[in-house]
């Protein structure tokens, strides 16, 4: 039987502190303000086809719907346990008759819900709704690009599912579907000529409960981020840490979860959760991991508006992660890590959900590139929001390749297919609003420099001489040392370093934690002024001075000075 919708109220969510970038004052860190409620929004991803598909085997019904999107083929990897090992099943007569009676005229046929919801995920002929209309996908999943993840849908409505995966939303895919027509729902069963909400399967009814403190931005999928006064400890406590999730969350038992590596001659070695905690090396880094997306809703603000959940500076974390080194792994599966074939040149991820991602090769076999398979967080199992069992941690990149609920290794040619390694996650130029070109640019990898004001706030025990104390963090990617973090209190007019020897000096070549950093300054100097932050890695980068420059429609990689006004 499918999961029932349950009609829930939208979230009420209550966050600690509120921090708007535009305003941020000592009593916004200290005690809990309402935020507005935020009512449940369904994400539509972006969808148009990467041309390329990834070169390797597919099954030969595939080639006949290669039309469909590479998107979808990575998909294909993530769900080969769902099926197939059901038992036969006895069916009644009446769905004998009316699956013969559908390939001549599907449209005759009625059926009740309760009928249809017997054609789950387990049944020897799944179905889905999709409007009134019911459809028999048994001989579309072996050549469904998106594999069995359609038998999510199985037994009801598959529209929950298509949007999200807003790619089948054309006429190609609905003429595919077409084919496999066998009738509509009983008119019984229709309230006001539709499938009523309450028998609709909701993907994300299995999702775990949140900490009440995160600010939800989208609850399904969950996109909550930290409140940024919160983000006031060198390593980020699990509950508050930053939740970004493309789609639901996969609930995986650690027992039966294996990782599959897929080697570049097509073969496969398999591991279980137990080989690697127990067979291989474990390392524990401490890294942070930035979405692409943070500081977005400053770029919409600073410039135009950017397309995408609208974060403020808290989708950032800093966490500890413990599990083998992914290159260890890949040694252990028989390649050969020293010395890797030219053609090889990207390593791709796929989550138990659908979602993929790919790193270059050379990150992944890098020894001082620590890409970990992490199975803990902070010294603790990981959550089910934070990838459990397994996920990637891919240090000094941005957070989207570090693919959460992973369960496929695949060494190859290509990158991943998926959208999010095709589309989403690129920037264009300040000009490419319309049509950006998705091909010519490249993925985005490794992150720009950034830094942010988290909080400001009287210092404690100095009332009288009324000291505010500003915080925040400073980071760049590639694993490049934060060297200088420059405060201005006069929105940019003269300048002054911020403290920045707070957290545990990083004896390590590369440095995959952010830098916090303090300032301390009379109150009395700084009433009604911007206070301004930017930082500078081992490299001179620094950022720039306005959004306008990195404006890019997708608001990825915002990273222009951050100012706050100081307005107690
Ligand atoms: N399987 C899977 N992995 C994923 C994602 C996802 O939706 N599914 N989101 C990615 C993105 S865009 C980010 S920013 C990080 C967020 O990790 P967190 O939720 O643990 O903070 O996970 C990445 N890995
Ligand atoms: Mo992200």
């Amino acid at each position: 039987m499918p999961m029932l919708f349950t009609k829930r109220a939208p979230y009420h969510v209550r966050s600690l502190c509120t921090t708007t970038s535009k305003h941020l004052s000592r009593s916004k860190c200290a005690h809990s303000s309402p935020i507005p409620t935020i009512s449940a929004r369904s994400v539509s991803l972006s969808s148009p086809l990467p041309k390329k598909q990834r070169k390797r085997s597919a099954p030969t019904s595939l080639v006949a719907l290669a039309t469909i999107s590479a998107t979808l083929l990575a998909a294909w990897h993530s769900s080969c346990t769902l099926h197939a090992e059901a038992p036969p099943e006895q069916e009644d007569d009446r769905d004998q008759n009316a699956k013969e009676d559908g390939l001549v005229d599907g449209t005759k046929r009625t059926f009740r819900l309760s009928d249809i919801s017997a054609h789950d995920k387990d049944s020897q002929s799944p179905w889905v709704i999709k409007g009134t209309k019911v459809y028999d996908i048994t001989d579309w999943i072996a050549g469904h690009p998106g594999g069995n993840v359609i038998l999510r849908a199985a037994g009801g409505s598959v529209e929950p599912y298509w949007n999200i995966f807003s790619i089948h939303k054309k006429q190609e895919v609905y003429d595919i579907l077409e084919g496999f027509l066998i009738g509509h729902v009983d008119p019984q069963d229709l309230v006001d000529g539709q499938v009523p909400l309450d028998s609709i399967d909701d993907p994300f009814d299995q999702d775990p409960k949140r900490d009440q403190r995160l600010i939800v931005h989208t609850d399904k999928p969950m996109n909550a981020e930290s409140p940024a006064p919160l983000l006031s400890t060198f390593v980020t406590p699990v509950d508050i840490f930053y939740v970004r999730n493309h789609l639901w969350v996969p609930r995986l038992v650690e027992k039966e979860h294996k990782l599959v590596v897929e080697l570049d001659d097509g073969e496969e070695k398999e591991y279980t959760m137990s080989d690697l905690r127990n067979n291989f090396q474990q390392h524990k880094i401490t890294a942070t991991l930035q979405c692409s997306g943070n500081r977005r809703s400053h770029m919409s603000q600073g410039s135009r508006h950017a397309n995408g959940v609208q974060w403020d500076a808290g989708a950032i974390g800093n966490a500890e992660w413990t599990g083998p080194r992914l290159r260890d792994v890949l040694a252990d599966a028989g390649f050969n890590v020293a010395d890797p074939p030219d053609e090889l040149q990207h390593v791709q991820f796929v989550g138990a959900e659908a979602y993929g991602a790919s790193i270059p090769l050379a990150k992944a076999i890098d020894p001082r590139g620590d890409v970990i398979l992490a199975h803990q967080m902070n010294g603790k199992t990981l959550s089910p929001d934070h990838g459990f069992p397994l996920r990637v941690i891919a240090p000094g990149h941005v957070a989207a390749r570090s693919v959460k609920w992973v369960h496929r290794v695949i060494l190859s040619e290509e990158e991943s297919a998926s959208q999010w390694q095709q589309r989403d996650y690129k920037c264009f130029g300040p000009n490419d609003t319309e049509k950006p070109n998705w091909e010519r640019a490249p993925a985005i990898q490794e992150t720009p420099v950034q830094s942010a004001i988290t909080c400001m706030r009287r210092e404690e025990g100095k009332e009288e001489t009324k000291d505010v104390v500003i915080e925040g963090y400073a980071f760049s990617g590639g694993g490049r040392k934060i060297i200088r973090v420059d405060i201005s209190t006069d929105n940019g007019g003269t300048w002054n370093q911020a403290e920045t020897d707070i957290d545990p000096v990083n004896n390590g070549i590369r440095d995959w934690s952010w830098k916090r950093w303090k300032y301390v300054v009379p109150e009395t100097k700084i009433l009604g002024a911007t206070v301004v932050v930017k930082a500078v890695d081992e490299a001179y980068n620094t950022q720039p001075e306005n959004h306008e420059p990195t404006y890019n429609i997708r608001g990825n990689l915002t990273c222009a000075w951050h100012r706050v006004k100081y307005d107690p």
